[in-house]
């Protein structure tokens, strides 16, 4: 049984919220560049990038981040972390303010992998984080700069996040496992 927590109205106005506040929290769009950590997290940082060219009329660059999963939903594999790789991103990140994207933030772990790729890549300004949803059980000290819904969410549950871009419609619902 799945509940839906945020449809596709409060969505599109959480990812318009997140992109009004990246714009204040960075005084601008200066030196901004966008990565979307893979498979949603790609969809949604293409919107708030257009949401961008919308409100300030400025092109930010969107790339994306390859996530290698670490384990499956269920269970925890300590021997392995998540692997991220930088994929399609065509500029430089020396100097820029770095905005992650994903849709789900929970143990931290992918975060902290795809911020070790960014800086593989060259000394960002700064980097900061955005998600859809935070639901919580973080193992490391990590936290989203920018949130579109807190669902504090029992472990064995699971956020389902689907984007039109891909998916049937936008929404966020919660299935119990
Ligand atoms: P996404 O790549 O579109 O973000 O991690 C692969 C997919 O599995 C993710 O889609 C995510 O939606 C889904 N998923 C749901 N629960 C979990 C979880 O607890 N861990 C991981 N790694 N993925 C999850
Ligand atoms: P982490 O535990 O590293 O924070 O999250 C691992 C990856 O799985 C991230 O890309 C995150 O978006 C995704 N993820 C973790 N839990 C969920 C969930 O409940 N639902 C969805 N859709 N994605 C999840
Ligand atoms: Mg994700």
């Amino acid at each position: 049984m799945a509940k839906v927590v945020v449809d596709a109205m409060a969505m599109q106005r959480a990812l318009t919220r997140i992109t009004y506040e990246i714009i204040e929290r960075n005084k601008g769009v200066d030196d901004l560049v966008i990565l979307g950590i893979k498979t949603r997290g790609v969809y949604l940082a293409r919107r708030i990038a257009s949401r961008l060219q919308q409100l300030e009329n400025v092109t930010v660059p969107v790339g994306d981040l390859d996530i290698t999963p670490y384990r499956d939903d269920i269970e925890h594999d300590a021997q392995n972390e998540p692997k991220v790789t930088a994929a399609n991103i065509d500029f430089s990140v020396a100097g820029k303010k770095v905005i992650l994207v994903d849709d789900v933030l929970y143990t931290g772990r992918t975060i902290r992998a795809a911020m070790s790729a960014v800086m593989d890549l060259g000394r960002p300004k700064s980097i900061n984080l955005a998600v859809l949803v935070d639901r919580g059980h973080r193992e490391l000290p990590i936290r989203a700069d920018f949130v579109g819904k807190n669902i504090p969410s029992s472990q064995r549950e699971r956020i389902k996040v689907s984007v039109s871009e891909i998916d049937d419609r936008d929404a966020v619902e919660i299935q119990q496992a």
